[in-house]
């Protein structure tokens, strides 16, 4: 699926706007015909979550309704059409003029339907009904009873009842496109680069729709260079290498783009046209090594959050710039989009400012009771499939990571995610694969995983105001995982929650010193162990998460911004550690 896109052959318009609005709690909505239209919605604003859009709206995960109208352009009518979600969490159902389009599963991964057949020139209506109900057999999970062992539980509840530590934001969460493209189409494209010296080779799958015959030209432009190939279409798909000399390769230092162009060829006529940025770089696994263009890299970021004042998880772009500005300021390199794939624009700029990227799924907080564990799986196993799909040419994505901290357990877990890693690996061969465990040690699939990830909290969960007998812990803990598992490491989360403007000296939990000490005490111990290949402190930012006991105010205070993006004393903290690098 290939990101809509304005050219010659293809438009797209964007859907973003006020829309009517209205929650639905007697489901009575499908009865009552609101598939076709309803007119007592109120406005809301598209792309957001609704939660904090109204006073009454927050706790209220649905189910809800939401419907636009639109035109269409003179031009469109020997196209084909599709209408393009971003992403809407967590179940959406569809409908245009009162025809069932289709239903999508899982928030955070972007889905279509072809609606060709299905416009009329004028006064189109697009009914969307979305459930953001939290249950045990959905990915990730929520309201889950009996035993299953949830952090939250054990420190007294959690409203509403996630198996996860971020508020369940809902709604339609990134734009939602209507867009055209000729009979004959581009309807994928692969790239994968190599590199050999300073040559680079550019491999490139295209794959189309539409029946006729045809040729596929590939040109590639930039840094003084204009390279092209043609290969036949041979049943959908045509394949070509282009080898680039004196190759720009990219890298957080340098990260080079090429502009790729896919065009369909008919005789002479040109039928279809795409371009892509592409980064000419490897990635490989080397004994306690990550390799990025043959040469080690040392992770230095955050585990963050899509989450904002008033938009909740909506796609907001400002805040995507002054994210990368402060990650720029304080000196990261590299970020996990924890805990579900983020926007296609936040990926699209860690690729032009040179970020790394641990691409996670939304398989957060798995747990594996027998109920609903197959439906879980087939989840998950769509999740991998549609964010590799969606992300694969970016240069920035060095790392699939399958889940985080699943309640692993034996004998469910490891075959659970032996599939989800194969999955990953047969789509994509040039990535390693992990996933982010607080198992550690009795992670038994840290066996097949290419790099570990681990999630850590010495000195705040345990040995809570003890800094100095967690950091002992700890590096007692890392060296037993290594020990066993011999594979690069990288901890994915290690922190404090901080009351920014609360201070204590000499530090005290919850004290912006105390923060600050943890982290530096943490990278200090880090820095010692040659097989550990990056810092990401969680959190970037303080976010909003259910209510209770442990989190003041709903917020996870781990952030080393605040939520509205001021430093914490941490954040000087690691301006100095990672600029001095
Ligand atoms: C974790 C989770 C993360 C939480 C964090 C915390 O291990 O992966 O989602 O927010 O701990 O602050 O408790």
């Amino acid at each position: 699926m290939l990101y809509p896109q304005f050219n010659r052959f293809r438009q797209f318009h964007d859907l973003s706007g006020f829309w009517d609005f209205c929650f639905d709690p007697d489901r009575a909505g499908e009865a009552q015909g609101w598939a076709g239209g309803f007119n007592h919605g109120r406005p809301i604003a598209v792309p957001a979550s609704w939660n904090d859009q109204f006073e009454d709206g927050r706790d209220n995960l649905g189910p809800a309704w939401y419907r636009t109208c639109f035109d269409l352009p003179w031009n469109w009518q020997d196209k084909r059409l599709f209408v393009r979600f971003g992403s809407v969490n967590y179940l959406a159902a569809v409908w245009l003029n009162g025809t069932h389009l289709g239903t999508h599963e899982g928030g955070h991964l972007p889905f279509e339907f072809d609606i060709t057949t299905l416009t009329k020139p004028e006064g189109n209506c697009l009914v969307v009904r979305v459930d953001g109900e939290l249950a045990y057999d959905r990915v990730p999970p929520g309201n889950v009873t009996g035993e299953a062992e949830d952090f939250f539980l054990s420190h007294g509840g959690n409203y509403p009842q996630a198996q996860f530590d971020f508020f369940p934001f809902c709604g339609i969460q990134r734009p939602v496109l209507l867009y055209a493209v000729p009979r004959q189409a581009l309807h994928d494209l692969t790239v994968v680069t190599e590199l050999t010296g300073a040559t680079g080779r550019v491999r490139v799958l295209a794959q189309k729709s539409g029946e006729a015959e045809g040729r596929a030209r590939f040109s590639l432009r930039g840094h003084g260079l204009e390279l092209s190939a043609e290969a036949r279409f041979v049943g959908d798909t045509a394949e070509a290498l282009i080898s680039v000399p004196e190759a720009a390769s990219w890298s957080p230092a340098a990260p080079n783009l090429y502009e790729l162009r896919a065009e369909i060829l008919q005789s002479d006529a040109v039928l279809d046209a795409y371009t892509v940025p592409i980064g000419i770089r490897t990635v490989a696994v080397d004994g306690n090594q990550l390799l990025l263009n043959g040469r080690p890299i040392y992770l230095t970021g955050f585990g963050r959050h899509e989450d904002f004042p008033v938009v909740g998880r909506g796609l907001l772009p400002p805040l995507i710039v002054k994210d990368y500005a402060l990650m720029q300021w304080i000196g990261a390199n590299s970020f996990r989009t924890s805990h579900y794939p983020y926007s296609e624009q936040m990926v699209a700029m860690a690729d032009r400012l040179g970020f790394l990227v641990i691409a996670e799924t939304p398989a957060v907080g798995l747990y594996f009771r027998e109920d609903g564990l197959e439906r879980r799986r087939q989840l998950c196993q769509q999740f991998v499939r549609e964010l590799i799909t969606r992300d694969k040419n970016h240069p920035s994505v060095i790392l699939w990571s399958v889940a985080n901290e699943p309640h692993s357990k034996p004998p469910l877990a490891k075959p659970f995610f032996r599939q989800l890693y194969d999955e990953a690996r047969g789509l994509d061969a040039t990535r390693p694969v992990t996933l982010a465990s607080t198992v550690g040690q009795g992670e038994e699939a840290f066996e097949f995983c290419d790099v570990l990830c681990l999630n850590r909290y010495y000195g705040w969960y345990t040995q809570g105001g003890d800094i100095a007998e967690g950091m002992r812990l700890l590096s007692e803990d890392l060296d037993a995982i290594h020990e066993k598992y011999g594979k690069p490491l990288i901890l994915t989360e290690f922190g404090a929650d901080a009351i920014s403007g609360w201070h204590a000296q000499p530090p005290e939990m919850f004290s912006e010193e105390y923060q600050a000490e943890i982290i530096s005490r943490t990278i200090g111990v880090l820095r010692r162990k040659p097989y550990v290949i990056g810092e990401h402190v969680w959190n970037m930012c303080d976010f909003k998460t259910s209510q209770g006991v442990g989190r003041a105010g709903a917020l996870n205070h781990k952030g080393v911004f605040t939520r509205d993006r001021r430093p914490k004393l941490a954040a000087h903290r690691l301006r100095e550690l990672w600029h001095a690098q």
